[in-house]
This record gives structure tokens, sequence and C-alpha cells, in this order.
């Protein structure tokens, strides 16, 4: 369709990173060592081997406390956002951001997950970095837990595993929501809740070795219980402290389709979507889904709850849906003569359609505005885009340009299918905060040289580098888009 209208007013246009990908500083001001600290980039193999990078063992934790490496540990010096925050905020507001996502480490607040007393100096941390977004009118979006569990709770109390991890949580988010409850409006609880069945060490502190003789998908779904119980926690501290604030719950949105008409492979899609939609279909109406209570069942799952909680999921839905989406996905029945690809995090099969990204994740528009219908309809709840975007290995030319117009083009027709979904399906969207809006350390690779940003940082997968920030064409292109109210698209 050919777009004459503008966006709805009031649409929150901004950008996305997660401190534990950006800010670097990771023994400063006070900071306990978290799980991403310590999770190793692997230049060594196949990048597109995302469950051989996560499959982390004690060992593995041992020899990373054992150095203060930044080149295998690139996540320790992430951007440096921690000393370039002002420069950074500056970047953004001169796009004319209105909102920026970004998350709190909770090991900057509490070092071990553990302590009573917060650490002041990582409050400060972001209360100044709240001032100064609030400087520039651009309204925080804060998602409490982005991959970054403290370590000590991984190594002495076996992560979120441990029913006590649920009090920990629950005094991090009072703690974050006092102190910051006239500075943010806007929080998602768990990043890609759903991220756990795939990387159980970073999203939930849990490394297999650590539960011998366990049934570990049992192991990962107690984890998952237990984060349930914390944010609907979470969704009512925010409630009571912060009248007015919005929490919502934050989902990988992996579309599958099916990959033939062949009846077979479409049960297989919906099983597949199925997989993820289980924890927002949990988050939003505050029940498990008889479809998941089947898989426990079948699969000899039992979860331990205890009194309350199924009352306090129920009291406490998330007000909103927000989610990721960079790429779609195929599903067949019979996998075995099928060309498979690196998907988000999953291996996925190539459909012949799409075009892929430098990292094989299948670009494809159309799927966000299918994506955007499907959860609005199933949840009828407003939805907020909290990231997308491509990654690719942008070049500093000559005179400092950098000209990224594949970024552009993906953007552009990634935001004009969000339009579509308003325009046409009538999908609520409070808002669209793109991936790394400037350059961060990638979650899959763990390294710089897959960039996402419109602000480009020059410094190596090994750290290397002046940290220098240089504006992409991108840059001024969505400059213009958040001034026209995306009329320029
Ligand atoms: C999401 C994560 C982000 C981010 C993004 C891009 O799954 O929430 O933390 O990393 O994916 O992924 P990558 O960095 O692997 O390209």
């Amino acid at each position: 369709m050919n777009h004459k209208q503008t966006f709805p007013e009031g649409f929150l246009w901004g950008g996305a990173t997660a401190a534990n990908q950006v800010e670097g500083g990771w023994k400063e001001g006070g900071k306990g060592i978290s799980v991403s600290d310590c999770a190793r980039a692997h230049f060594d193999t196949d990048v597109t081997n995302y469950k051989a990078h996560n499959a982390v063992t004690t060992k593995d934790i041992e020899a990373a406390l054992a150095t203060d490496d930044e080149v295998y540990y690139p996540k320790r010096h992430g951007s440096d956002f921690y000393h370039h925050y002002k420069e950074d905020i500056r970047l953004f507001a001169e796009m004319g951001f209105k909102v920026y996502r970004l998350s709190i480490a909770w090991s900057r607040i509490f070092p071990n997950g553990d302590e009573e007393v917060p650490n002041e100096e990582g409050l400060k941390f972001y209360d100044d970095v709240f001032d100064e977004l609030h400087k520039y009118g651009i309204e925080p979006l804060v998602t409490m837990s982005h991959y970054e569990p403290p370590l000590n709770l991984v190594l002495n109390y076996k992560g979120w595993y441990s029913r006590e991890v649920i009090g920990f949580f629950t005094r991090y988010v009072e703690t974050i929501c006092t102190r910051y409850k006239d500075k943010v409006k806007y929080w998602l609880t768990f990043n890609e809740v759903d991220s756990m069945i795939r990387h159980p060490y970073t999203t939930g502190g849990l490394i297999e070795d650590r539960f011998p003789g366990q049934n570990f998908e049992e192991v990962i779904f107690q984890a998952m219980h237990h984060q349930f119980v914390a944010s609907a926690h979470a969704t009512r501290i925010c409630h009571e402290i912060i009248p007015g604030s919005l929490v919502g719950c934050m989902l990988t949105k992996l579309t599958y389709y099916p990959y033939t008409c062949k009846p077979e492979d479409v049960l297989k899609a919906q099983q597949t979507m199925r997989g993820t939609y289980c924890y927002s279909d949990t988050q939003v109406f505050g029940e498990y889904p008889a479809y998941l209570l089947s898989r426990f069942k079948n699969n000899g799952i039992s979860i331990r709850k205890e009194a309350g909680d199924d009352e306090i999921m129920k009291s406490y839905p998330v007000d909103f849906v927000s989610f990721s989406y960079y790429n779609s996905s195929c599903a067949a029945e019979d996998t075995s003569n099928l060309n498979v690809t690196a998907g988000n995090t999953i291996n996925a099969i190539k459909n012949p359609y799409l075009k892929a990204s430098d990292w094989g994740w299948q670009i494809d528009p159309t799927g966000l505005r299918i994506s955007m219908v499907d959860l609005y309809d199933r949840y009828r709840k407003p939805l907020f885009i909290v990231e997308n975007g491509l990654g690719a290995a942008d070049v500093v030319e000559e005179d400092g340009t950098i000209d990224d117009q594949y970024r552009i083009d993906y953007l552009r027709e990634h935001m004009k299918a969000i339009l579509d979904a308003i325009e046409e399906d009538g999908v609520d969207c409070l808002g669209y905060t793109s991936w790394g809006c400037i350059d961060l350390v990638s979650e899959s690779t763990k390294q710089m040289s897959k960039r996402y940003g419109y602000i480009y940082v020059d410094c190596d997968d090994f750290g290397k580098g002046t940290y220098k920030r240089l504006k992409k064409k991108s840059f001024y292109w969505y400059k213009k888009v958040i001034e026209t109210n995306g009329l320029s698209l």
C-alpha cells in the first residue's frame, strides 16, 4: 500500500540496548559479576552454532573467573556506555528518540544478588542515566532482567531453580521501583522470557552439570515457574509503588510458517509456535495453558508450586505485550531433506521466498505484520516492538562515513509493515525500539562485528579501538522518520 499516513500520535519511536551488551565497566562502581560477564565468545567455531556457544559448564565458569580477559569475554567492555552515556544519549536525542529501552544490571544494584542493602553507586548510575534521558524528553523503558542474573546466584543457589531467588528478585524490584518511581513509567520484567529453554545459563542461571541425574527440562520449567511468579510480583510491586506504571512481558516472536500445505507441516508450525506462546499465554492470562500442562504430563515433568503462586499469577497479568522480531522460519514434519539455516538462535528451515542476513536470519517484513496480528488477536493487549533490526558487518570509509543502506532498507520495510498492521488490521501498538541503536556486543556471537546501530562504535571483536562514536547513514534517515512520524518512509 502507498503510505500517506503517519503513525498514531504519541507513537514511541526509539532504540533498545541491554546493560550486559552495551555498558562495559563490569567491575566498576561496585558492580558484581553477572552470568554475562562469564559468557565466552567463540572465535574458533561456527558463529551460527548457538547451541555450542551456550553449552556452559562449571569448568567454563571457573576459567572465566580466573581471568580478567576482555578478548574472550567481550561483554565485559561492551560499548563502554558506562563511561559514554552522556554522549550516547545526546546522540539519541539528536535522532529525536521519544523512548530508550535499556536494562538495569541487577548486579550493579545487588552485586551478589542476595544482599540486604543495595549498592548506592549502582543506583546512582541509573539515576544519572534517567536524568540525562529526561533532560531531552526521552522516556526510559526499563528491562528488569536481561541475561544477567548475578553469578553468585548461579554458584550458590542454582540460579532460578532456587525458590529463594524469587525473594531476591522482588527485593531488587522493590528497590528500583522505589528509587526510580518518578523517573520510569514503562517496565519489562524478563527479556525474552521464553529463552530459558534455548539458553538456560544466561536467562536462568542454570548449568546442566550442576543438576546430576535430574531431568534438565524439568529443571528449566521449575526455574521458569519461579520467573512467572517473580514477574507477577514485579507487576504488583510496580503498580503499588508507581501509580500509572505499565508493565510488559517480553517474548521472542518466533514466527513459523508451514513449509508446505501438508496438514502435518501445518500442525508442526502450530506446535512450534506454541513453544514460545506458552510463556506469553501464561503471563497474559495468568495461568498455564492446557497444552503446556499436557507437555508437562507427557514428559514426566512436575512443577513444585507453593500456596499462593496460582493466585499471584492470576491477579497480576501484564499490561502490555512486548516482543523482539528479526526473522521468520519454517516448520516441517520431516526435515531430513531440507536446507536448514541459522535462525534467531534456533536453526530454521530455509524459506525459498526470503533472503537472509549474513548470519542466516531470514528477512521477512510481512512476517512482522503477521506476528503483530497474531499477538493482538490472541491477547487484545497493546503491543510494543522492543527489538528489531539488521545485524551486519559495517564498513567505515576513509572519510569516516558508513553507508548502511542495507540497514535502512531492512528497517523501512519493517516499519511499513508495522504501519499496515496498525492502519489495516487495527493493531494497537505503543511504540518501536530498534535493537542495538548504538553498536553493542552481539548476544549469539558475543562479538562486536555483528552490528545493529545507527551509531557506530570504533571497537573490534577483541575490544581494541578508540570507542569513538560515528553516525551512520541510517542515523540521518531515522532522524527524518521520527521527525515526520513515519511519513518519510
Ligand atoms: C535478542 C536479545 C538481544 C540481542 C538480539 C540480537 O535475542 O534479546 O539481547 O542480542 O537478540 O541478537 P544477536 O546479538 O545475537 O544478533
